[in-house]
């Protein structure tokens, strides 16, 4: 068996009602379908991060620079092709764009390694669980929400059965942040987990109050309190609070998450398979949290294959914590597949044993999502 062909495909959804973060406003949902095909017909899809609007750029990278690398190769040789595409562009990647694009690359040769074996890809990776527990993650800023909208918005959440639930900061000025976040501490009661998000934004002075307004809430995680380049100053946040720091969504490799951990920036890792690396190094980044006795709670913001990839790292990770349900309109993650999971009563997520990632491609969702060129 060999590859005979790796490209990638950009899919658009336009949203309705653009949202907003603290750090970007998202107008529409945008992934990167990575196809492996091989010579006798199998085919496995991966994903690359596109946050930030690369997806035409990772999009070359992927079929000008990576594919030529692995045509004709074995796809089974994962950590081989990881090493000749990390060091074959060594001198323009490490970080970005690059290691998006042999994230998404990665994520398909593990689908493919899983059908030749006939095993799900988080019992290759050695699995922990078949069952974890999910968050969900809401609470974007949109104009018209206000502080009504952010009630019935996580009212909604505790309906559907989640005991833990994420939202967005910093996108305004503290007091109407802080009354944000007592607005969605009352709608999910006492009982349930809730984090804060402020991606990137406070610097860490302002981390570090922010943290001490909120702290009465009951905050189970601060996530991306500062800068992800200033190490310092994500420590002094760490020591200064007494919320548990998680992050950092925007570090990628398990180079740039053992400097996390080596400075004591976070209590909880949060890597993402579509950016950080694919499956390979994100396993690799479970196995270094471990060795540190740091949970891990995959980033997952995309679509259905970023989903799928994370949590199989999840489900294999020795410290596994969490998996990451978005709760905003995406077609690109509940229509892509044929199995995307909901949460069980006990607002668990369920691995099926179907081979691979698990699930099969809506081939009509891809038409209908496909931007050309
Ligand atoms: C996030 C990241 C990227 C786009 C939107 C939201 C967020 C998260 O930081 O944690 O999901
Ligand atoms: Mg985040």
């Amino acid at each position: 068996m060999r590859i005979s062909e790796v490209k990638a495909e950009i899919l658009r959804h336009d949203l309705d009602v653009t949202i907003r973060d603290a750090q970007i406003s998202i107008p529409s949902r945008i992934i990167l379908l990575v196809r492996v095909r091989t010579d006798d017909g199998m085919e496995g899809y991966g994903e690359a991060g596109t946050f930030g609007g690369a997806e035409h750029t990772i999009k070359t990278i992927i079929d000008t620079q990576l594919a030529p690398m692995l045509i004709g190769e074995d796809p089974t040789l994962i950590e081989r092709h990881w090493a000749r595409m990390y060091q074959g562009t060594i001198q323009l990647g490490r970080r970005g764009a690059m290691i998006a694009a042999i994230s998404g690359i990665d994520i398909a040769l593990w689908d493919i390694l899983g059908k030749i074996a006939g095993l799900p890809v988080y019992k290759l990776l050695g699995g922990r669980t078949s069952v974890v527990p999910a968050y969900a993650s809401a609470g974007f800023y949109s104009d018209g929400k206000g502080l009504e909208g952010l009630n019935d918005e996580f009212a909604i959440i505790s309906s559907k059965g989640y005991r833990a639930a994420k939202m967005k900061v910093a996108g305004e000025d503290f007091d109407a942040d802080v009354e944000r976040v007592r607005i969605a501490r009352e709608a999910l009661g006492s009982g349930s987990g809730l984090m804060v998000d402020s991606n990137n934004q406070h610097s860490p002075r302002e981390a570090i109050e922010f943290a001490r307004q909120i702290e009465d809430l009951h905050i189970a995680w601060f996530e991306e309190p500062t800068r992800t380049d200033d190490i310092d100053g994500m420590a002094m946040v760490r020591n200064s609070i007494s919320i548990p720091v998680a992050g950092y969504e925007t570090e990628t490799t398990r180079h740039g998450f053992r400097l996390l951990i080596e400075a004591g920036c976070v209590d909880v890792l949060q890597p993402d398979t579509v950016w950080a690396g694919g499956i390979t190094e994100c396993h690799r980044i479970s196995a270094l949290a471990s060795a540190h006795h740091l949970p891990v709670a995959p980033h997952n913001y995309a679509g259905a294959i970023s989903g799928f990839s994370n949590l199989h790292v999840l489900a294999a990770a020795p410290t596994g914590h969490s998996f990451e349900m978005d709760q905003n309109p995406n077609p690109l993650r509940t229509d892509l597949t044929d199995s995307w999971p909901e949460i069980d009563a006990e607002s668990q997520v369920h691995i099926s044993d179907r081979p691979g990632l698990g699930f099969s491609l809506n081939e009509e969702v891809v038409e209908r999502y496909r931007v050309d060129g």
